[in-house]
């Protein structure tokens, strides 16, 4: 069964603005006295008029009111992890699909790493998320990174396409990806994906030229566009840079 990405993609491309980091992460290492604040990121999502915004369960309940009114679709982390086990890698569950349709969500996400040790759990997990999500008629988007022991280079050519290449093998309707700064790898991986379509994360921020560099290879590589976080809104000015991401994204649509 395929389903429709019109809510959340514009002419087939999109941007996504991802804030899980909190629990990812930890407050510690990515958020300021402003960006904490969910309603910062909400307001960006709004006035950037982003295709959707990523929240795990919590601040999708806490904030629901004020995520409605934005009118920005919700985007439902159904899985996630903090960083401070440093064992081999599991996202545990954390949310249904059933609760994602009752906050209110166009998508749910979904994070497998690919190569751990319990990459088998994350599969399982999956499988049964996609069917419901899709039942309902709602897309999901498989977060593919390659991580655990076992992974000597997760954004290597073989890794980029094996996510991929993955995400397309077990039904995600949109897949995002690390991007490794090799465009060449990044078509491969494109390809690779079939019909799934491919999102790049962000990753760490970066001076706002070289990430708009990436942003534009991400789409000469033939990508829908990007997932992004910490690039937007850890900027001195996420508005502007939102409108740049925008202009590269949707360039060559506009007619
Ligand atoms: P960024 O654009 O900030 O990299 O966000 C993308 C993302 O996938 C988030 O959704 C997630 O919280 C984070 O990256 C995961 O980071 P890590 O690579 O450290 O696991």
């Amino acid at each position: 069964m395929s389903v429709s990405l019109n809510k959340i993609t514009t002419k087939g491309r999109a941007l996504y603005l991802a804030y899980d980091q909190g629990l990812e992460h930890g407050p510690e290492v990515d958020f300021n006295d402003v960006n904490i604040d969910p309603l910062y990121i909400i307001n960006i999502a709004k006035k950037g008029k982003y295709n959707g915004v990523v929240f795990q369960k919590g601040i999708a309940e806490k904030y629901n009111k004020e995520i409605k009114k934005s009118g920005i679709p919700l985007i439902l982390k159904l899985n996630g992890k903090t960083k401070l086990v440093k064992d081999e890698p599991i996202s545990a569950q954390l949310a249904t699909v059933g609760e994602a349709v009752s906050l209110g969500a166009k998508a749910v996400g979904f994070t497998i790493y690919i190569g751990s040790k319990y990459e088998e759990q994350m599969m399982e997990e999956f499988s049964k998320i996609q069917r419901e999500a899709h039942s309902k008629n709602i897309p999901v988007i498989a977060w593919i990174y390659p991580r655990g022991k076992a992974i000597k280079n997760a954004v290597s050519r073989e890794n980029l396409s094996y996510s991929a290449r993955t995400a397309l093998e077990i039904g995600a309707d949109i897949a995002k990806i690390q991007y490794g700064g090799k465009k060449d790898d990044l078509k491969w991986a494109v390809k690779s994906a079939g019909r799934t379509r491919i999102v790049i994360a962000g990753g760490v921020k970066k001076n706002e030229r070289d990430f708009l560099k990436d942003v534009k290879d991400v789409m000469d590589s033939g990508a829908i566009g990007l997932a992004v976080g910490r690039n937007v809104w850890k900027s001195k000015d996420p508005l502007g840079l939102t409108k740049q991401i925008k202009d590269i994204i949707w360039s060559k649509t506009k007619n």
